[in-house]
């Protein structure tokens, strides 16, 4: 089974106007009959549009060479749909989003990887949605340790620490994680878990709008770097963060029942954490020596093993107080 089948289209036909590339696409899946974010409150394709829309306004998008490969296709069993666009620009190595609907769940997956040049945090969205409930991820990745180390943390999050309170109050933590998975995340992380509203819609897309706009001026801010060894630091903390989510993205499961394990590999390691293979050789043992193999599955009961944080680890002011 090959990509882009038989709605693909033209990287040149888009020219260079984000927006009717994305319409593009959505118009593409009207054309094909897919109304299906209609038994939905949600659609996650405006909140792709809003960060493209607020990319262009700072700098130009330029399609990644990935786009022409990952575009669209159909799950197998021809009732789902999974979009994907990439670009790429002047300070990102790759901004890419994969949106699947079926009739059962809508999932958007948008991460922005800037270039090793700058250490400005990971843009990180991942939204699970079915018709009762949501697995929610929002964040600004840490690309170096804010849990033991102050300075990296102080650089980046100090100013946004009242951002994050104010969603905190609408979000409450969404339960115990690997202990791997909170390292990877920032004090002003929204994870959280909640019944399906179109309320709760409303203000997690004003949280995606208002973290991505502040992570617009964290990149537009940042100066590129010179020094040889700190541009190897952010590549190694960019590479080991692609070998950790290509190995346990939660969503492996999903991906492989809706295209297959091949395909669902191929678009784990060669689209959504590219670079996993290229930009470094380390493993994932040799970045996770400690991890153990039962963390943050299920057990036969469905209870949780190895997981902790079970409640948010930092306090108000933005320290890691850990439990
Ligand atoms: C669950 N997704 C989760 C969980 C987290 C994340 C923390 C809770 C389970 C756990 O502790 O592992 C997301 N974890 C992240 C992110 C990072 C991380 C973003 O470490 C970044 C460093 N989720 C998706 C996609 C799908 C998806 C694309 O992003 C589906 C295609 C599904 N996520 C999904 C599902 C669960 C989940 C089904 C529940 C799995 C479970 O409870 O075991």
């Amino acid at each position: 089974m090959g990509f882009g089948g038989s709605f693909s289209f033209s990287l040149k036909s888009s020219s260079s106007s984000s927006f009717s590339f994305q319409q593009h696409t959505v118009q593409s899946l009207k054309r094909r009959g897919f109304s299906i974010q209609s038994c939905f409150s949600v659609s996650y394709h405006k909140f792709v549009d809003f960060a493209l829309d607020q990319t262009s306004l700072h700098t130009q998008l330029l399609p990644s060479p990935l786009q022409e490969k990952y575009n669209s296709i159909n799950s197998n069993d021809g009732k789902g749909a999974l979009s994907m666009l990439s670009f790429e620009t002047d300070k990102i190595r790759l901004l890419r989003s994969l949106i699947i609907e079926t009739e059962t769940m809508q999932v958007l997956d948008f991460t922005v990887f800037p270039k090793a040049e700058y250490d400005v945090p990971i843009f990180c969205a991942n939204f699970f949605t079915t018709a009762k409930t949501n697995i929610v991820v929002l964040d600004l990745n840490p690309l170096h340790d804010i849990i033991n180390q102050n300075d990296y943390k102080e650089k980046y999050f100090k100013s946004l620490i009242p951002l994050g309170l104010k969603y905190a109050e609408h979000f409450p933590w969404g339960g115990k994680l690997t202990s791997e998975s909170i390292k990877f995340f920032s004090p002003i992380v929204i994870w959280t878990r909640f019944t399906s509203s179109s309320q709760k819609y409303e203000v997690l897309y004003s949280a995606f709008r208002d973290y991505y706009k502040v992570w617009l001026e964290l990149i537009d801010a940042a100066v590129k770097e010179t020094d040889e060894y700190q541009i190897f630091r952010n590549l190694e903390a960019q590479h080991r963060y692609l070998t950790w989510r290509a190995e346990k993205d939660p969503g492996q499961g999903v991906l492989k029942k809706l295209t297959g394990d091949r395909l669902a590999k191929d678009l784990l390691r060669s689209f959504l954490f590219n670079g996993v293979d290229e930009l470094g050789s380390k493993t994932f043992d040799d970045y996770f020596p400690h991890y153990h193999g039962e963390e943050g599955t299920l057990n036969k009961n469905g209870g949780n093993v190895g997981k902790s944080f079970e409640n948010r680890p930092w306090d108000a002011s933005g320290k890691f107080r850990g439990q």
